[in-house]
């Protein structure tokens, strides 16, 4: 009963002490959030046609049935009204000097921000402030000087208790969001959703869409000059960027041609590697159109980091118009048509074969040797 007691008050007077410790570091990390986006797109005066379809992107009031009437109204078959976003569109993007994570524009990555600053951090300054007060109170009361004659003791059930059941609670305080975590990053995706395939080469990207008739677009670093010109950054700038659909479901998967490579993109909380002979999957919701930059994260070579990803999320009717300007197709009709169907209606209908680019021997892209345009400052080596 008394070391019941004594326990309990002794514990209660730890968790305040822990209480106390994290306040500070709660406030100030909680007062980040939400994180401001890093450049807020503005709205765009209409000047011509192709503006137009620019503007329509700010809409994001623009709601799923409009989306869907408006792929069918405004953008053609066929039509090259696709207009590739301006940089005033960038949102997940690194910036000079900054600390700790970028914006994040998914839910996983709001929540993983989250666990981060609202439990992770607190948690970790807490029992480092814990431990140094402890090696301080340690130097200061337990010296020769001020404590002559040490006490013999060797166990003290109350502390051993509180030390074995206190780490226990942290972990499961830990465990339960991470695993959480963990669980929603690998959902499977709606059977619907559509797929999109990256590849990675040495030392590019390949990013093929067989549910738009297998088109494979190829992603190149684009040369720092141009880069700035067009106010991209540079080394993370490509020539053609990924397109997909924002604000709903999208399945990733990911590949390598040749080695292991890993397609991540930080501000949308997405790192899969790229494996050869292994097709890896994840779901991917980005909430709002934007462009979002992202690396190869596994070292696959001398120009590793010459393989930078930039996502383009756009509303349904311009990803569409997007997908049609590449010679692709949008639902099963057109995928028909595309086929040539009609020689015989049972048949089933196949995309296309995907024959990336890296497998047609002396293709630009197919494991080309690195140039001076695309890598600043990279001497080129012999071509072989
Ligand atoms: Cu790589």
């Amino acid at each position: 009963m008394m070391f019941g007691g004594f326990a309990r008050r002794q514990m209660r007077s730890l968790f305040l002490l822990l209480a106390a410790l994290s306040l500070p570091v709660f406030q100030p990390v909680m007062a980040q959030e939400p994180a401001p986006p890093v450049l807020a797109p503005p709205q765009p005066a209409i000047t011509s046609e192709q503006d137009a379809v620019a503007a329509n992107v700010a809409d994001d009031t623009i709601s799923a049935a409009d989306a869907a009437d408006a792929s069918t109204l405004d953008v053609a078959p066929g039509s090259a009204a696709y207009t590739p976003l301006g940089p005033e569109w960038i949102k997940g993007a690194p910036e000079p000097g900054a600390m700790t994570f970028q914006p994040q524009y998914t839910e996983q990555g709001d929540y993983a921000l989250w666990f981060h600053d609202a439990i992770l951090l607190p948690l970790t300054v807490a029992i480092c402030l814990l431990v140094l007060g402890l090696l301080l109170w340690v130097v200061a009361r337990y010296n020769r000087r001020a404590n002559a004659v040490p006490s013999k003791t060797s166990h003290n059930t109350l502390i051993e208790v509180i030390w074995t059941a206190v780490p226990v609670l942290i972990l499961v305080a830990i465990a339960i969001p991470s695993i959480t975590l963990l669980a929603r990053q690998y959902e499977t995706a709606p059977a619907d959703s559509l797929t999109i395939k990256a590849t990675g080469y040495q030392w590019y990207w390949g990013f093929t869409y067989p549910d738009n008739g297998g088109f494979e677009v190829i992603a190149n670093m684009m040369d720092e000059g141009e880069a700035l010109a067009q106010g991209s950054p540079p080394q993370l700038a490509v020539d053609n960027r990924m397109v997909v659909p924002a604000g709903e479901i999208i399945r990733i998967q990911t590949t390598g041609a040749d080695v292991i490579h890993s397609f991540g993109i930080p501000s949308l909380w997405f790192k899969l590697d790229a494996v050869p002979g292994r097709i890896n999957e994840r779901t991917l919701l980005i909430e709002e159109p934007g462009i979002y930059y992202g690396q190869c994260y596994e070292l696959c070579g001398s120009r590793h980091a010459y393989m930078p990803i930039a996502i383009e999320a756009l509303p349904r009717p311009q990803f569409e118009a997007w997908v049609r300007a590449q010679g692709g197709t949008v639902g099963a009709a057109e995928a028909e048509a595309a086929a040539g169907a009609g020689t015989d209606p049972a048949a089933p209908v196949l995309p296309g074969l995907q024959e990336p680019e890296s497998s047609v021997e002396g293709a630009p892209g197919a494991g080309a040797a690195p140039t001076t345009t695309t890598a600043p400052g990279t001497p080129a080596p012999a071509q072989n």
